[in-house]
């Protein structure tokens, strides 16, 4: 009796496990899907019409009104790419200078990465170089010489919760699929991106699951096996004897690997 309530507490976690992992890996998937579609909206109405038929306040309605698509994705923004000879011609004409994600006058740089178009509820980040902070620098160099989607290792955004930002390369034209890195460079306009606040919003999504209570859900990024990284949860204390499922997960980004660990709260 006691083998075959194991088993069954055994069962439980697998099948737990495998549920709250198919669930994240799809509203993941959903919401860059939706994001590559946010990109191609900035690369029709604002580079493919003279003079650009988008505007801050155009593109904060239709993000607003389409959160309901990208259900982890605490907020959605472009950033232009801004060669360092265009900077004064730039600042000139947006009004306002480009700062670093410090909020200090950006120093010389050969090219810069300001938020020109961004949904409210992240508008801090209005006016910012994003290549000025180490992740999303990482992220904007190598979507643009993949044409991919890319993430980021998991870091604390500036709402200071613990996420992942995804990031999309705009070209300015078409590219075939097969285009060496200096013309995708060369043809760079900006960068569509967003913020997963994996901490806040992958906490609701669990919250809403029966067996919540009795669940440990931990998700890394194991893209290097020997150091993971806490995307999700707390860190579990070293040689925690409680049995455990791992479940991997695929977030479209095939540099980075991820995978799903549960366990009971309490051992069965
Ligand atoms: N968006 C929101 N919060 C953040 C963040 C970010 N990056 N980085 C740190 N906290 C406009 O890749 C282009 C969004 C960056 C895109």
């Amino acid at each position: 009796i006691r083998r075959a309530a194991l088993r069954k507490a055994e069962e439980g976690l697998v099948s737990m496990c495998e549920e709250r992992a198919r669930m994240l890996q799809d509203q993941f998937a959903v919401s860059v899907n939706h994001v590559h579609a946010l990109a191609i909206l900035v690369a029709t109405f604002h580079y493919e019409k003279r003079p650009p038929a988008l505007d801050q306040d155009t593109f904060a309605e239709y993000t607003a009104r389409t959160s309901f698509e990208r259900p982890l994705l605490s907020g959605v923004a472009y950033a232009e790419r801004v060669v360092h000879a265009d900077r004064e011609n730039f600042e000139r004409q947006q009004g306002w200078i480009i700062k670093t994600m410090k909020h200090e006058p950006s120093p010389v740089q050969d090219e810069y990465a300001p938020v020109i178009y961004s949904q409210e509820t992240i508008s801090y980040i209005e006016g910012l170089d994003m290549m000025s902070g180490e992740e999303d620098r990482e992220n904007i160099l190598r979507s643009r010489a993949s044409g991919k989607a890319v993430l980021t290792r998991p870091f604390r955004l500036m709402s200071n919760h613990l996420g992942v930002v995804l990031t999309f390369p705009v070209y300015l034209n078409d590219l075939p699929s097969d285009a060496k890195v200096d013309d995708r460079v060369a043809a760079t306009a900006g960068y569509l991106g967003g913020a997963f606040d994996v901490e806040s919003l992958v906490e609701n999504l669990l919250r809403q699951l029966a067996g919540n209570q009795e669940l440990v859900v931990n998700v890394y990024d194991v893209t290097n096996n020997s150091n993971p990284l806490v995307m999700y949860g707390s860190e579990v204390p070293l040689g925690n004897p409680s049995p455990s499922h791992i479940c991997m997960l695929d977030f479209g980004d095939p540099f980075r690997r991820h995978h799903m660990v549960c366990r009971y709260r309490n051992k069965p």
